[in-house]
């Protein structure tokens, strides 16, 4: 099996994203499958046509996107990407969209083919706060998990019917917040390492994934 990890650059005012800084910090297998790590750019322009470079070169059994949602405490497992753009800065290229649909032939949504909830309890078991997310936002995390599954759903090169494609959010690791407000949560590097390690084990062994509740009221 091989697994396709993804981590953006930094963006807004940061100097690192600890979802690149964690990913590349993954060993090269985990559970038996083979990591494949890619760095993308944080621009709605570029994204897309890094990720499907890497799916035909690669031709990844799993696709996990991480990104960095600053303001989160846990591993935030998206459900659900969205068809819609709307930035809240511009992304680093200056493109700042306004209620686009990402692809206006697709559908509204995806939901993740990742067994989100076994992630949740394995990342869980290895003591790391995690959750189910419904929402991964209008910025550009979405905006690449739409396109990984979008890519799946229409076959393009490198994907087959039973390509699995993800997204998880981390927190700001603690050098991030600094210069931020006392209550700002972080997490450390190494035990975002951890839980992205976890999550991997957890996407290559699960099969069917746990029916077990992690839904929300807001
Ligand atoms: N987080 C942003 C984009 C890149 C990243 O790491 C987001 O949540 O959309």
């Amino acid at each position: 099996m091989r697994v396709l990890i993804t981590g953006f650059e930094p963006f807004g005012d940061e100097a690192i994203n600890p979802a690149w800084e964690a990913v590349k910090r993954l060993p090269d297998t985990v559970s038996g499958a083979e990591i494949v790590k890619l760095l993308v750019p944080t621009a709605f322009g570029s994204c897309g046509p890094a990720l499907e470079r890497a799916l035909e070169l690669h031709a990844p059994d799993a696709v996990l996107s991480v990104g960095q949602a600053g303001g989160r405490c846990d591993l935030s497992v998206e459900r659900v990407a969205i068809n819609v753009a709307d930035g809240r800065i511009p992304d680093n290229e200056g493109r700042q969209p306004i209620d686009e649909p990402i692809r206006a032939d697709g559908p509204a949504a995806y939901f993740s083919t990742l067994p989100i909830k076994a992630v949740v309890a394995r990342v869980r078991g290895r003591g790391v706060p995690a959750s189910v997310s419904n929402s991964a936002g209008t910025y550009v995390c979405n905006y690449l998990m739409y396109l990984a599954l979008h890519a799946v759903a229409r076959g393009l090169p490198g994907t087959r019917p039973g390509t699995v494609a993800g997204f998880v959010h981390v927190p700001y690791l603690p050098s991030q917040a600094v210069d931020k407000p006392a209550t700002t949560p972080t997490m450390p590097l190494e035990t975002v390492v951890e839980a992205l390690e976890a999550a991997v084990e957890a996407i290559v062994d699960t099969r069917e994934d746990l029916r077990v509740p992690e839904g929300r009221t807001c």
